[in-house]
């Protein structure tokens, strides 16, 4: 897919602040610093679309951008920094779960999980709420460029392994760096295939219609839980 047009449309303090769900939707989440907001801008091939920075915790508010006039993509805050106990830190915030749980038009939400790293448990555990609340997303394996291939590959596959401790099958995945522009064009394509699943009745000029959360067929997601908690 070509993105003739990115432009940013507002950032929200919560849901109710939200542009009218009256298109697809897609939603950047995971820990801060993981490079959600670079990814947006790669994605998007302009580097001054969202912001990002080298400091944790820069994104904290809900940012749309309008995609083509057709579809939105989602900057959200990142999760894991908040100074909270430890307790609490792997939950939705209010934010977070208030958005990701009840935007009708949510159609996946792609979690960001940097590939340096061997699998951390505050990914498992948000992946494990994703879940429970039946909410569709897919992985992306981020800053690939940032490590030797034989170490990204034994991260991504024990990630790729506690996953199937939980779910019966593997979500969508994709791998990514913003140096060498790896994965764009899948993401692209994937967003693709899903915008064709919009159903009829959805699109900017009928603003307000029914909700709906219609999640792309290769994302059906035949979860099944175990007591992860
Ligand atoms: N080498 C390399 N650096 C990356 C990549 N993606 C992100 N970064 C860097 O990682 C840092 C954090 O990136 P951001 O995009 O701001 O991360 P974020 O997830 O939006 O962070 P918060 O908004 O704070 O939650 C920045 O310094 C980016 O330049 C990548 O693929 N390769
Ligand atoms: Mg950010």
């Amino acid at each position: 897919m070509l993105i003739r047009t990115a432009e940013f449309v507002k950032s929200s303090a919560s849901l109710k602040e939200c542009p009218p769900p009256d298109r697809p939707e897609y939603a950047f989440v995971g820990r801060s610093n993981v490079g959600k907001s670079s990814l947006i801008n790669m994605l998007c091939s302009n580097k001054r679309l969202a912001k990002t920075s080298s400091t944790p915790g820069k994104t904290r508010l809900i940012n749309h951008f309008s995609i083509n006039n057709s579809w939105y993509l989602v900057d959200l805050p990142g999760y894991g920094y908040a100074k909270l106990p430890k307790s609490m830190i792997y939950t939705f915030d209010k934010t977070l779960s208030g958005y990701l749980t009840r935007r009708d038009n949510l159609f996946c939400v792609f979690v960001l999980i940097d590939s340096r790293i061997p699998p951390q448990s505050i990914d498992m555990r948000f992946i494990h709420q994703l879940g429970k609340q039946q909410i569709p997303f897919a992985l992306v394996f981020t800053k690939t460029d940032k490590i030797g291939q034989q170490k990204r590959s034994s991260h991504i596959s024990e990630f790729k392994a506690k996953i199937m401790e939980e779910w019966e099958e593997l979500p969508p995945c994709f791998y990514t760096s913003i140096i060498d522009k790896s994965g764009k064009a899948e993401i692209l394509e994937f967003v693709e295939k899903c915008n064709l699943n919009a159903p009829a009745q959805v699109n900017p000029a009928s603003a307000g219609s029914t909700p709906y959360h219609e999640p792309c067929d290769s994302f059906e997601m035949s979860g099944k839980y175990t007591n992860y908690e």
